[in-house]
């Protein structure tokens, strides 16, 4: 990922300035408030739903993406959470998309997906409507990942940090003030999926460390079907994060039914 540029940066407003706008910015909404609150009331992960055009290993996955009328779906289908892809290079998102849908009056809290590597995008993610931001282990030391999770609470956003292996998992665990984990079940570098990834990571002594420190884990990826939730729930996940399986239905809000 080191060919990752932040493209938005190009030409952009000095961070000073994103700042002063912040400071009249309307407040964020509780993104773990509100998966806390799906979990208890259903008795199942909270769903972030995914707004997702396409994806490196699958192409195009919706044509005639309209990322408003997707959004609004899968709120009236019941999402606790919406995911919005803003990354163009690899996702074909933007944080057009992401605004648009907080200004067409969405109420779920929204995470900005972005492959962070520069404080910048955090602030730049806040002025756009983000509620929270993916910040992803694999690409970011642990010095950077303390640093912007402090920055994300001063913004009033939500930090979910993505793992995908044992030691990054075990890099994280041992900073201070983490309220999500994303585990990740793609493999970022060969895009191979595998579901047991979760149950792997929630294993044994990391599993008691993460019920002691009250953290919310989102299993994320290649969740298809009821029992493939089913299996990250007994795993010990109160959330989940579902993209590619929602947003392929012609109706994405009953897709989620289903
Ligand atoms: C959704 P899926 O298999 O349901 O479409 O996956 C989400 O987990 C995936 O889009 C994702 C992702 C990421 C995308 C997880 N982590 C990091 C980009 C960057």
């Amino acid at each position: 990922h080191k060919d990752v540029e932040v493209s938005q940066m190009k030409g952009k407003k000095p961070l000073v300035s994103l700042k002063k706008f912040i400071d009249n910015a309307p407040p964020t909404r509780d993104f773990v408030g509100a998966l806390k609150a799906a979990h208890s009331r259903t008795g199942l992960p909270g769903l972030i739903a995914e707004v997702k055009k396409a994806s490196p290993s699958r192409g195009i996955l919706r044509e005639n993406f309209d990322p408003v009328e997707i959004a609004q779906a899968y709120e009236k289908g019941g999402a606790a959470c919406l995911s919005v892809l803003t990354d163009e290079k690899y996702f074909k998102g933007s944080f057009e998309n992401l605004e648009a849908i907080r200004n067409a009056g969405v109420k779920c809290p929204l995470l900005c997906k972005e492959f962070v590597i520069d404080a910048w995008q955090i602030y730049y993610a806040r002025i756009k409507g983000a509620d929270a931001i993916l910040l992803i282990a694999a690409v970011l030391p642990d010095l950077d990942i303390r640093y912007m999770v402090k920055i994300c609470k001063m913004l009033g956003l939500a930090a979910l940090v993505e793992v995908h292996d044992e030691r990054e998992m075990d890099r994280v665990l041992g900073i201070e003030g983490i309220e999500l984990i994303g585990i990740n079940n793609r493999n970022l570098e060969t895009f191979e999926v595998d579901i047991s990834n979760t149950k792997k990571l929630l294993e044994g002594e990391r599993g008691q460390l993460i019920r002691q420190k009250d953290i919310i884990v989102v299993g994320e990826s290649g969740l298809f079907t009821p029992d493939h939730v089913a299996y990250v729930q007994e795993a010990g996940v109160k959330a989940v994060l579902v993209g590619e399986s929602i947003v392929k239905q012609s109706d994405p809000g009953k897709g989620i039914a289903g």
